[in-house]
């Protein structure tokens, strides 16, 4: 008996616009008109300003530590862009910060999320997403299953959720992805591989040549797209959501990107990352490339680009003073709502939370609490 080929695939590679502006025509029919394209710059450079501000909060010891999202700004706008807002869902890590913006998460419940305050994860009223999510993999079975309830309600709405490539180890980026397959639901899973899981470069991270291909095992359609490149994104991201709003189930995209920054301001990624390689994907930083298409087609010059630098400036600053004008919650709430009723150990910590020695016995001389002080 011959072999016979029991499976056999292939995976699409898309770049719409290169890294020097060009566009090729073909692939770029029907997708952005050039007022939009001059429009998501625009946000892309207000997103990128809040970045920049972000870091230096943490730096001046006015925020917590931030993972920095420079760089990999088109693979969350174009993303965003092909979805409907306040109908479909985003189910974020932490470093697409540009998407939920769009969705309308106003900027500095971000920043508030970073210092601390978990007011920053209250989502408004009519503002379809969910919080940044910190543990690597969770996001993704929260995602399927808010699709799955989508498709039980028989609503025409899909769930975007986001992850990283060093998240795809994780057992429960397997779980979702099989679950979303078996049961059809419509959940598009965007992985921003951005080269590193930390210190961890994709390579060493996993055997497979893509990310990508790990979709094939549970039959979900798949691409690659240069996540640099907004009109590539947008495009797998539209036919992806479109697809899983007429009933054709989840797909995969991998988002190809770098992260130009350290992986949090808790790293300094000079320690494992070759200069050469940044310096390389700097020149394919996705606002270098947007700014010198609008300049081949007249639409933007050094005037407008100074503009809209000061007007970055001034939206942010009042960002930051919103932020920074909500008062500080109290200490009492790290208690107050995980327990009905606090046992013992953790009513102390409670009590002496205020004074400099936490866990102590209140009344130990020395240890009392500033308000006895005085
Ligand atoms: C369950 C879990 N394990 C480990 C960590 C620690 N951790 C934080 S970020 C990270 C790497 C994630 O890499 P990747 O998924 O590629 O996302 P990126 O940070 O590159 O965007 C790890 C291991 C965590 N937050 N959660
Ligand atoms: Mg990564």
């Amino acid at each position: 008996m011959p072999k016979k080929t029991a499976y056999s695939a292939q995976i699409e590679y898309i770049q719409v616009m290169d890294e020097h502006g060009e566009v090729d025509p073909a692939l770029a029919r029907g997708l952005l008109d050039d007022q939009e394209i001059l429009a998501l710059y625009q946000f892309m450079v207000e997103c990128r300003q809040l970045d920049e501000i972000a870091f230096k909060l943490q730096r001046s010891g006015r925020m917590g530590t931030y993972p920095q999202n420079k760089g990999q700004e088109a693979a969350a706008i174009g993303t965003a862009y092909a979805a409907k807002k306040g109908q479909d869902f985003l189910v974020p890590c932490y470093r697409e910060n540009a998407a939920l913006f769009m969705h309308g998460l106003p900027m500095h419940y971000v920043l508030l999320h970073w210092m601390g305050d978990e007011r920053g994860n209250q989502i408004p009223p009519g503002v379809c997403q969910l919080p940044l999510c910190i543990p690597i993999g969770t996001q993704m079975l929260h995602a399927t299953g808010i699709a799955w309830a989508f498709k039980m309600r028989k609503e025409p709405r899909v769930a975007l959720t986001y992850f990283g490539d060093g998240a795809t180890s994780e057992g429960d980026f397997h779980e979702a992805m099989n679950f979303a397959s078996v049961f059809q639901v419509p959940c598009v899973f965007i992985c921003q591989n951005n080269q590193w899981a930390i210190s961890v470069p994709r390579e060493t991270q996993m055997n497979s040549e893509t990310v990508a291909q790990k979709a094939l095992a549970y039959d979900m359609p798949c691409v690659l797209v240069d996540g640099n490149d907004l009109l590539a994104v947008y495009k797998a991201s539209k036919e992806a959501i479109e697809r899983a709003r007429s009933g054709g189930g989840p797909s995969f995209i991998e988002a190809v990107t770098y992260r130009l920054a350290d992986h949090t301001t808790a790293d300094d990624a000079r320690r494992y990352r070759d200069p050469k390689e940044v310096e390389a994907w700097i020149a394919k930083d996705p606002i270098i490339r947007l700014r010198k298409y609008l300049e081949k087609k007249n639409l933007w010059d050094e005037s407008k680009e100074q503009a809209l630098q000061e007007r970055s400036k001034v939206k942010v600053a009042d960002v930051v003073k919103t932020a920074e004008g909500i008062a500080k919650p109290s200490t009492d709430d790290i208690f107050d709502h995980t327990f009905e009723t606090l046992n013992a150990e953790l009513e102390k910590q409670k009590r002496t939370m205020r004074t400099s020695s936490l866990g102590q016995d209140p009344n130990q001389v020395g240890l009392s609490s500033e308000a006895q002080h005085v």
